[in-house]
């Protein structure tokens, strides 16, 4: 078991976008297993590959109270079933200590592959539909604090510069 180090906003490579997985060898198993226990151990509900600094269209989520329901997505994508916005009160682990609310369509189709390389699609709304949401935009070098006013991401920042100052 290898625990992997998070990067947190500000850090600019949060901002890059991340590259499809060509490549459903070992060491793609090697890396899931490894972002699974560092969402573990972080008692996250999802991570995105971006979010370890590995800038590959790669992410994984459990949202079950018992832990043990991994679900892993290589290349996804998604379309929207339900237009109509949920708000949900949104945290990261690469904006550690905030939670925002965010609207997002509340039920979405998403077309994936597993490790393996086969394609599979899914439907998913509450919870799920937001979660998938929210790692996909960490793909696409996004945070939910960009949904958020100028003034609220400006306030985050300069709290997370800070500590990082403290524990530099
Ligand atoms: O652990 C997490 N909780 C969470 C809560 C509400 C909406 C999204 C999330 S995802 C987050 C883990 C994380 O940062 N994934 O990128
Ligand atoms: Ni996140």
């Amino acid at each position: 078991m290898a625990l992997l180090p998070i990067l947190e906003f500000p850090d600019p490579r949060l901002r890059k976008v991340a590259a499809p997985v060509t490549d459903f060898g070992d060491g793609l198993r090697t890396l899931v297993d490894n972002m699974l226990d560092t969402m573990y151990k972080a008692e996250g509900i999802g991570l995105a590959a971006t979010q370890v600094n590995v800038h590959k269209r790669l992410l994984v989520i459990d949202i079950s109270e018992e832990k043990d329901s991994p679900h892993i997505f290589i290349n996804p994508e998604f379309e929207v079933i339900e237009e109509e916005l949920q708000d949900y009160q949104e945290g990261c682990l690469s904006v550690p200590g905030f939670f925002e609310e965010v609207s997002r369509p509340r039920a979405i189709r998403v077309k994936a592959r597993d490790q393996r390389g086969e394609e599979f699609e899914h439907e998913a709304r509450g919870l799920l539909a937001v979660c998938i949401q929210h790692e996909i935009d960490h793909l696409d070098g996004k945070l939910f604090v960009d949904y958020l006013s100028p003034l609220k991401r400006q306030r985050i920042r300069s709290k997370l510069e800070k500590e990082h100052r403290k524990s530099a």
